[in-house]
This record gives C-alpha cells, sequence and structure tokens, in this order.
C-alpha cells in the first residue's frame, strides 16, 4: 500500500491508530477467564487464549462445553439436543464421571458429579504444573447431604481447566478423603470426553493395539484388540484396560489428529451408540449426530482408585489437536510405550 506525503500522513496515523487498537484489545482480552451466563442462565466461566482459542466450563457438572482452535473451530461434539437443566447431565463435550464409572456401583450411572453445582475454588493448594497457562479456572464439588446418604464419604474433588499457549486443553482433577472417621473410599472415575469428528466411518484410533479390552455390548466380556487400529463401521462400547498415556484420534477428511494424554488413569473407554441406539435410547441426542461425534474417555475402572483419610488422587487429561501429518508416524504404539 503506496503511502503519499501529505495525505499519506494522515493515512500513516490511522493505520497505525488500527493496529494499536486492535493490539490493545488482543492483549487486554487474552488470556482471559471470564464469568458469564450460560444456556438457561446457568453459570459458565468462558477462557480465551491470545490466538482466539477459547473454552468454555459449566458451573453446573463442573462440565467442558466447548474447546475451540484458532480458527474458532469447535473441537468438541455438544448435542443440539443437549438439555441444560439439572438434574440431565448435559449431552456432550466432557462429563465428569465421579464417583462412579458406568453401573459399576451403587450410585446412579456415572455418578452425581456431572448433575451437582460446582463452586469456583478460590484457594486451591498449588498446582505443579508442566504446561504454560494462563487460561484457567479452578472449581472444587463437596458433597451435599443427599449425596451422603447415596455414598457416605466425605470428599474434595478439586478441578482445574486451563487452556495452553499452543490450544493444548488440560483438564487436572484431584480428589481428597476427608472423612473424619478414619473410612476409606474406592471409587472409579472417568473423562467422558466427546470429540466432534467430521465422519466416523473414516476416523481410526491409534495406540489401543494389542491390548485387552471389556465388551458392554458383549456382557463385558474380555476380549484382545486384533486391528492395527480401531476403525468404526457400528455401535462400539468397550474398555481398553491398561492402555499407554498416549492415544490418538485420527481424523482424515479434517487432517486433524486429537493426542489424548493421561495420568492416574490406566484405562480408555471407547464409544458410539450408532444409528439405533442414537434413534431409540438417547433422547437427547439428534438421529445422525452419531456421525459426528466419538467418545474417547480416559479412566480408571479396573482397578477403582482407593483414598485413606487425607490422602489425594490426581487424574489428569491433557488434549490437544494437531495437523494430522503430524502424528501417525509418531503414534506408533511400539515407539509411544518406548
Ligand atoms: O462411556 C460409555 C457409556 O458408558 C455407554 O455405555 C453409554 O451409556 C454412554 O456411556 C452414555 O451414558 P449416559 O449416561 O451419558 O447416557
Amino acid at each position: 500500500m503506496k503511502i503519499r506525503s501529505e495525505s499519506g500522513g494522515v493515512e500513516t496515523r490511522i493505520v497505525v491508530l488500527l493496529l494499536v487498537s486492535v493490539l490493545s484489545m488482543a492483549t487486554e482480552r487474552c488470556p482471559s477467564f471470564e464469568i458469564a451466563k450460560g444456556i438457561n442462565g446457568l453459570d459458565k466461566i468462558v477462557l480465551r487464549e491470545c490466538r482466539s482459542r477459547s473454552a468454555e466450563v459449566y458451573l453446573y457438572g463442573g462440565h467442558v462445553t466447548s474447546w475451540k482452535n484458532e480458527n474458532g473451530e469447535e473441537l468438541l461434539y455438544l448435542s443440539s439436543k443437549a438439555i441444560f437443566k439439572p438434574p440431565k447431565p448435559i449431552r456432550g463435550g466432557i462429563p465428569l464421571c465421579f464417583p462412579q464409572f458406568s453401573n459399576y456401583g451403587p450410585v446412579e450411572s456415572h455418578g452425581f458429579a456431572r448433575n451437582r453445582i460446582w463452586e469456583l475454588d478460590a484457594n486451591p493448594p498449588p498446582l505443579p504444573s508442566n504446561s504454560s497457562s494462563d487460561a484457567f479456572v479452578d472449581l472444587i464439588l463437596r458433597p451435599k447431604e443427599d449425596d451422603l446418604k447415596m455414598w457416605p464419604n466425605n470428599f474434595e474433588f478439586r478441578m482445574r481447566v486451563a487452556l495452553g499457549s499452543e490450544g493444548e486443553l488440560t483438564l487436572t482433577s484431584r480428589v481428597r478423603n476427608t472423612n473424619s472417621d478414619g473410612k476409606p473410599f474406592s471409587f472409579t472415575f472417568a473423562y467422558h470426553t466427546y470429540f466432534s469428528v467430521s465422519d466416523i466411518s473414516e476416523v481410526r484410533v491409534e495406540g489401543l493395539e494389542t491390548l485387552d479390552y471389556l465388551d458392554k455390548l458383549r456382557n463385558r466380556e474380555r476380549f484382545t484388540e486384533q486391528g492395527d487400529a480401531i476403525t468404526f463401521e457400528s455401535e462400539i462400547d468397550r474398555i481398553y484396560l491398561s492402555t499407554p498415556t498416549k492415544i490418538a484420534i485420527l481424523d482424515h477428511d479434517k487432517k486433524r489428529t486429537f493426542v489424548v494424554r493421561k495420568e492416574g488413569l490406566a484405562d480408555a473407554v471407547v464409544w458410539n451408540p450408532w444409528d439405533k441406539k442414537s434413534k431409540k435410547k438417547i433422547s437427547d441426542m439428534g438421529d445422525e449426530d452419531y456421525k459426528h461425534m466419538l467418545c474417547v474417555e480416559a479412566a480408571a475402572i479396573e482397578r477403582p482408585i482407593t483414598l485413606k483419610p487425607r490422602e489425594e488422587w490426581k487424574g489428569r487429561l491433557e488434549l490437544s489437536a494437531v495437523p494430522s501429518s503430524y502424528s501417525s508416524g509418531q503414534l506408533d504404539p511400539k515407539k509411544v510405550l518406548q
């Protein structure tokens, strides 16, 4: 753009002013943390990272419902029919299954943490973090009277949701046994993550090859994964046992790979309800939605976590979305396990 002298002067100033305001807006807004009213007036936290990446967490369920990349693209599936009204869990995003995964215990399926109102944690104990992020929020859940009737244990469930400088989304959970009667307790757990995919029949999951799994569609019988990657052509509902800490979901159409890194969570659940179950059994999910979602859930199921009073467990999930070419080589299970 050629700037002429006299009028050129004025134009330069305008350009500079524009640049300054864009920059100040950008620096002002990022990284940032904002409390806002979400669907049905439920409180949510909006995290923003500098390059227009963002994440949203509802206090209802401590539930991450959105994670967007620098192009503003949504990376998590959230059902258009999701119900944002207690006690119905929100369909999509990252529901938290605690103190019980599925019906592995005495309380309601997937536990009660996902349909309780969490609080902002004003003074969380320090959390050594290995990722640089200033956009984060700390939440806390403690049992209410009704919860204690169902699951008679006192606990503090703290969770930090952080949006990293490379756009990675990290959820770090810390569960502490605060029973004053000396009683230990055990629980199972899952980050029930719904990934948004372009076309489920074009997706493959790497990192679970050769592992044993419990197949919910076959009475939770134990089988061994034979394939060199998991691909999808029908309903799947499996708990993969003692998996590597890194799993990849390759979405060829989108030339995107989700990398799931996990700590303190030995297992991984892979779920897609496919057409029949979506239509017949899952009213808060669109009939065709199964084509655009896949749950890969970092979990602790086979060996429940047991905590004595004052003991604390930490379970960390880090999600990143990278251009596909990066991944497939890197995530050869043999290499990953080295
Ligand atoms: O994680 C897989 C699974 O346990 C499936 O069996 C299916 O029930 C899914 O969770 C959804 O559960 P929800 O209670 O949210 O409908």
